[in-house]
């Protein structure tokens, strides 16, 4: 067989167009490929939930990469080791209640567990603002390539339809700033200082629906509460991605 680069040219062009297309409109839009949004994503998916998880760098996985301070290591406490297990990531116990597990691990399973779930990916698109109409929903969201911002470029954007769009944007909550900078009825109160505890325990509280279609997780949860941060712990995140996805199927009758 002699290879044609045209035909691996079409093949690339023809297969990603028409994702697209088939995604102009979905059930939900994951902003964001930290944990939170990966576990968020790929529990929806797994109901049969339409899902597209949109992500500005290059790469899944946000902040779970680098660990501790580059330590490519996570502690996971007592309450969230299941979900570590549901994915199959292997985790020891440091001290009673402590799970260490490897960061490349659990984000390669996270990510490899939504793309058996069905999710589709979207890298290096990000989302520049969001659609409001008379009805006071967030109803859709305005896409961009990432370096067409990173480039300074005067390139107008596309947008796409989604019923429910699930900000995983970490610490900016970015989403939730768009609404509120365009005078909807949202108030980002900005993350607080460091106290895992208190970060920990009240994140599932704080992922929740803040405006019409549009649900926090992650990182923007705590963000818009004006709740604390919780350093390299990442039991909330998976438990908050978890409770997001509860919230959106139960929003789209799933
Ligand atoms: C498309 C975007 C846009 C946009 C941002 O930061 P993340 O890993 O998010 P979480 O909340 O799932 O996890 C937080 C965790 O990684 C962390 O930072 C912790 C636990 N910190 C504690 C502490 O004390 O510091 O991922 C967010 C993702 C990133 O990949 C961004 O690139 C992406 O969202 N993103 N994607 N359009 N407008 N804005």
């Amino acid at each position: 067989m002699t290879l044609n680069e045209v035909t691996i040219s079409r093949a690339i062009l023809e297969e990603q167009h028409q994702t697209l297309i088939d995604y102009l409109e979905m059930d939900a839009a994951v902003v964001g490929g930290g944990p939170s949004g990966l576990v968020c994503a790929a529990l929806l998916a797994e109901r049969g939930v339409k899902c597209a998880l949109i992500e500005k760098k290059l790469s899944i996985g946000g902040g779970m990469w680098g660990g501790g301070m580059m330590f490519p290591r996570i502690v996971v406490q007592d309450e969230a080791r299941r979900i570590l297990d549901r994915f199959g990531i292997v985790s020891r116990e440091f001290e009673p209640g402590y799970y260490v597990a490897k960061s490349v691990e659990a984000v390669s399973k996270l990510t490899a567990a939504a793309c058996s779930a069905g999710v589709e990916f979207f890298n290096l698109i990000a989302v520049e603002d969001v659609m409001i109409r008379g009805d006071g929903r967030l109803g859709g969201l305005v896409i961009n390539w990432s370096p067409v911002d990173m480039a300074g470029l005067h390139v107008d954007p596309l947008t796409v339809a989604c019923t429910c769009t699930i900000d995983a944007t970490g610490h900016d909550a970015a989403i939730a700033r768009m609404v509120e900078r365009k005078g909807g009825d949202l108030h980002v109160k900005g993350e607080g200082f460091m106290w895992a505890e208190r970060a920990e325990s009240q994140i599932r509280d704080h992922t929740r629906e803040v405006f019409p279609g549009l649900f926090v997780t992650g990182m923007a949860a705590n963000a818009v509460a004006g709740e604390c941060r919780m350093g390299p712990i990442f039991g909330g995140m998976l438990l908050s991605g978890e409770r997001a996805a509860d919230l959106v199927a139960e929003k789209l009758g799933r």
